[in-house]
């Protein structure tokens, strides 16, 4: 068995880890007896205490409903959310804040833009999307389908789990309308060529769908440079509350879309002769929004912007490349999604033990990861395995925390399998 060797809080990028931690309060605690080592991150990841502040700052000073425009409170507030908003437009590099449309979460997003997008099918068009996707960016288009008479046609992988790009070619064909794929997989960390398949799809005249939900925790993805028609994520797995995402989307695809939901703040003028629809982000934003959380999400966000990103980025590939190194340490132990270009996550399964009891025994270790499907059942399938263990890395994993995970591994191999 190889030796680990001792790691330290200095990740070899030279940013202070340890500091950071400072940063996330939740991380220093105690979980069943041992230290808790939280390699969740792509379910969801933990909040900064500048985020806590503002959401607590926010109903301390300024809560009141937004745009109502009759005092000072819902006026503090007005700026707050629509400050927030601003810096997702920056974040994204969007063109304008119209673009920025609060949703409930990725999930939310994305069913918005294929509710949206029904008038222009019709039946036998088809929606393309991966065998990588998570259910949220499978089953709005399987309804869109049901709804219209269109298709939804899965295009390959390899079994490294990199997007096929020859089956991505033969299938965007005459028919295809829509293009839905993520930037990066949840389940595989696999990052995807995101400009070249967008490029290709409008060279086609194909609408394109990207689903951030994972990217964003990594990198900081530009809405111009992509391309893209909508882009969507959700604000939990960015350090940032629950409860609240982002569909980011073209003018004029937006401006052509029916709205979502009805009621108040989506409305320009209401009769019962007549009723028209308020100005764009609004009208896709019915009833009183997440005031809080947009807040929350914005002050996650100046967060980020306050760290050095390459560093991040480098600390998170020294991760992934310590977690790869220590893989033969286990005996039995193999990964599943080996793409060239990857986040930080590695979803692996160990010979004689099933992926669930390997959660159960990490976390009476503290060790914190997700087994099951990952809500990619088509994945699943491909890989002819019911689910996988699959720890995920955020910034603020230590190397020490890679070598507990592989250390615990390493245990539970040899006394269970
Ligand atoms: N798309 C991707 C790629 C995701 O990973 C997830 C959530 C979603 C969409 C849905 O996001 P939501 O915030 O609307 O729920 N993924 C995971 C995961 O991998 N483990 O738990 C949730």
């Amino acid at each position: 068995m190889t030796t680990l060797s001792v790691a330290s809080n200095q990740s070899p990028t030279g940013l202070d880890i340890h500091a950071i931690r400072q940063d996330f309060p939740i991380l220093a605690q105690q979980v069943n007896g041992k230290p808790l080592v939280y390699l969740d991150n792509g379910a969801s990841a933990q909040k900064p205490v500048a985020v806590l502040d503002a959401m607590e700052r926010y109903y301390r000073e300024m809560h009141s409903n937004v745009h109502r425009g009759a005092h000072t409170l819902g006026d503090r507030a007005t700026v707050a959310f629509e400050g927030a908003r601003e810096t997702v437009r920056a974040f994204l590099n969007a063109a304008s804040t119209r673009q920025i449309i609060w949703t409930r979460g990725t999930t939310e997003a994305i069913n918005l833009v294929a509710n949206g997008l029904a008038p222009r099918l019709r039946a036998g068009d088809e929606i393309l999307v991966s065998r990588m996707e998570h259910h949220a960016n499978i089953v709005p288009w399987q309804m869109l389908a049901e709804r219209t008479g269109a298709k939804v046609v899965p295009f390959g992988i390899t079994p490294e789990g990199e997007l096929d790009l020859e089956s991505f070619d033969q299938l965007l064909g005459e028919r295809t309308r829509i293009l839905a794929v993520t930037h990066v997989s949840n389940a595989l960390g696999t990052v995807n060529p995101i400009r070249e398949l967008v490029a290709k799809a409008k060279a086609a005249g194909v609408i394109t769908v990207v689903d951030g939900a994972q990217a964003v925790p990594h990198y900081q993805p530009d809405v111009q440079a992509l391309d893209c028609d909508f882009y969507a994520f959700s604000s939990h797995k960015l350090f940032g509350p629950t409860g609240i995402g982002v569909l980011y989307g073209k003018e004029d695809l937006l401006n052509e879309m029916p709205p979502w939901q009805g009621g108040g703040e989506m409305i320009e003028r209401v009769s019962f002769e007549r009723t028209t629809w308020n100005v764009l982000p609004y009208k896709f934003e019915a009833g009183t929004p997440a005031i809080a959380e947009a807040v929350g999400l914005g002050a996650a966000i100046d967060y980020l912007s306050s760290l050095d990103r390459p560093a991040l980025e480098a600390a998170e590939a020294d991760l992934l490349t310590r977690a790869n190194q220590l893989v033969e340490t286990v005996p039995g132990m193999s990964v599943i999604g080996t793409a060239r270009n990857k986040v930080p996550v590695i979803s692996f399964k160990i010979e004689g033990l099933h992926p669930s009891d390997i959660g159960t025994l990490l976390d009476q270790q503290g060790i914190a990861i997700r087994t099951g499907h990952h809500c990619a059942m088509p994945l699943m399938d491909f890989y002819g395995v019911p689910g996988t263990a699959r720890a995920s890395f955020a910034f603020y994993n230590t190397q020490d925390e890679v070598d507990q995970l592989f250390t615990a591994l390493q245990k539970i191999q040899r006394l269970f399998a």
